[in-house]
């Protein structure tokens, strides 16, 4: 007969023991979060998104800390370093009026270089995700988001430079051989560039890189005396991205 066990001969855990065992439970959990998230992430991650995931760091370098992005967001968000570079443009400016802000791209560059920006989008969706972007850009201070209609909000603003990023159509913008500025949403080039001439001088337009540069670099004859432009084509890693446009005298106090 084989000895039963007694029960007094089990010895409890000791506190040692405990920790160990609570810790690995810890760790477990934490990964399976982490495995969870990662999977919902490349559920989120659409055929049509999936080029613009492979280039996540150039769009957002602390892309890892929490970045989040909608489809649109994903196709439309200026990379970082041209965003950047948009925003050394007017260093130190007052007030920067994002109008298209989208999930946040260049609102948190521009609150890194000048004073306050005033970041607004249609879409409430894209205001929330740009205001959890900020944060992690450490940024949110300095940005005003509004969700609103940017030609119906136009009238009551005061900026000293506004920044137009539009819509472009989607991805299909780069089959027209020349992207005139008729193709813009929700509004023409024309009648966007004079809603925000309205405001100030100081406009800078971030386009496709197969826009009609003629008739871009036309709209500052909307001004009398001509405003002074300079073009810009964007390139990252070797690859243009698209043009900016800066109209007026990149002078800020
Ligand atoms: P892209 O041409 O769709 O991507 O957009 P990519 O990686 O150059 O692919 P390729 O196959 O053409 O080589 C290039 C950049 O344009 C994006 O990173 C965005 O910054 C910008 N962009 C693209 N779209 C469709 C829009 C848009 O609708 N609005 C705005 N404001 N920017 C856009
Ligand atoms: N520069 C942005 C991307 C802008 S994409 C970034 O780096 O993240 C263009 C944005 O314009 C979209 O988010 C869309 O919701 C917004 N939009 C479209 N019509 C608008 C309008 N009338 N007023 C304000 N925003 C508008």
């Amino acid at each position: 007969m084989s000895p039963s066990k007694d029960s007094s001969s089990i010895q409890a855990p000791t506190k040692k023991k405990r920790k160990v065992f609570k810790r690995r439970v810890k760790i477990k959990t934490r990964k399976r979060a982490q495995i969870a998230e990662k999977k919902k992430e490349k559920e989120n991650v659409t055929p049509l998104v999936r080029k613009y995931w492979l280039q996540r760091y150039d769009l957002f370098s602390r892309y890892d800390e929490g970045i989040k992005m909608d489809e649109e967001g994903w196709f439309s968000v200026t990379p970082e370093e041209i965003a950047a570079r948009q925003a050394r443009w007017c260093a130190g400016a007052g007030v920067v009026i994002d109008a298209f802000a989208g999930v946040g791209g260049n609102a948190i560059q521009f609150a890194q270089m000048c004073h306050h920006v005033v970041a607004i989008d249609i879409d409430p969706k894209k205001v929330a995700l740009a205001s959890d972007n900020a944060k992690i850009y450490g940024v949110e201070d300095y940005i005003d988001f509004i969700v609103g209609d940017f030609f119906q909000l136009a009238p009551f603003l005061k900026g000293d430079v506004v920044f137009l990023s539009p819509p472009w159509g989607g991805p299909s913008y780069k089959a027209k051989e020349s992207f005139t500025l008729d193709l813009l949403k929700p509004k023409d080039g024309h009648s966007l560039f004079q809603v925000a001439q309205a405001i100030t001088p100081n406009i800078i337009m971030y386009l496709p890189r197969n826009v009609d540069l003629l008739q871009a670099t036309a709209l500052s004859w909307l001004s009398s005396p001509p405003l002074d432009v300079e073009i810009e084509e964007n390139f990252v890693r070797g690859n243009s991205k698209g043009m900016t446009i800066y109209f007026g005298d990149n002078i800020f106090p």
